[in-house]
């Protein structure tokens, strides 16, 4: 019985990875121009390949009910409609998060429009846990997002910070300033390329005591929430490596050393 309640115990101890689906994060050695273009650091960075709505379909965190695009009009397929490859990398100070994004229309404009609505807009917002801790959460103490509006006007609330505190939950704030630094190059339709990156101690370590100063083996939870209304309402919406707002939902994000680019043969 003694024996039964300690794995027990050790079970809750740690908050099981949901999907056994780690994400090793790298650390990167290299300089970083926030300026829109990827190249000098995403074959160092976390990249899984592309992600569309056939791919989600498969994945284990998959509901049809929040896991969905629409159709507007006259559209092509739903893989012409949203089609995303993700980056994400470390070092002592900073995340960097990356995006290269192909959508058939940008939408930004919001007919009830509030700062923290970003979820109405095009967005990509990467929801971070750090440190993992324990407890199954809702924007509590340690949950943040990192919510990027893909708007080159860049307004007041285009960089947006939801996240929880020490008793306290989903407190909503624009990303502050001397935080975060990004990017967006817009391409054809609503394609664009985003290129950001947050500082990790005014940010991590407001929303919880526990967070310290990146290490290598350390543990976070990680969720990709990418919004896409073309037009409708809410529209569509990828959510990635989770199922919503509950942490622990969220996939498994471990901080690695740095890691070399996939080499191809000489033929
Ligand atoms: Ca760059
Ligand atoms: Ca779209
Ligand atoms: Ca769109």
């Amino acid at each position: 019985m003694r024996v039964l309640f300690l794995l027990a115990v050790a079970a809750w101890a740690q908050k099981p990875d949901p999907y056994g689906y780690v994400i090793r994060v790298p650390k990167l050695e290299r300089a970083v121009t926030v300026d829109g273009h990827l190249a000098e650091w995403k074959d160092y960075a976390f990249s899984d390949g592309v992600w569309d709505i056939a791919r989600l379909r498969h994945s284990p965190w998959y509901d049809p009910v929040i896991n969905r695009l629409t159709v507007h009009g006259d559209e092509p397929g739903a893989e012409e409609d949203l089609a995303a490859r993700y980056y994400i990398a470390w070092d002592e100070r900073f995340l960097y998060l990356g995006a290269d994004v192909k959508d058939n229309a940008n939408d930004v404009t919001d007919p009830a429009h509030e700062p923290k609505r970003w979820y109405y807009k095009d967005a990509i917002c990467w929801f971070i846990e750090a440190p993992q801790l324990r407890t199954a959460k809702k924007f509590g103490e340690g949950d943040n997002a990192f919510c990027f509006v893909i708007d080159t006007s860049k307004p007041a609330y285009g960089a947006w910070w939801r996240h929880g505190a020490r008793g306290k939950t989903y407190l909503e704030e624009p990303l502050p300033k001397d935080a975060v630094q990004y990017a967006i190059r817009r391409g054809a339709r609503g394609d664009f390329v985003l290129e950001a990156r947050v500082a990790m101690a005014p940010t991590l370590g407001v929303s919880s005591p526990d967070w310290h100063a990146p290490r290598v083996g350390d543990t976070y939870s990680l969720e990709i929430v990418h919004t896409d209304p073309d037009g409708g309402d809410y529209g569509g919406h990828f959510l990635i490596y989770g199922r919503g707002d509950d942490d622990s939902t969220w996939g498994r994000m471990e901080l690695t050393g740095p890691q070399t680019p996939i080499e191809r043969k000489p033929k």
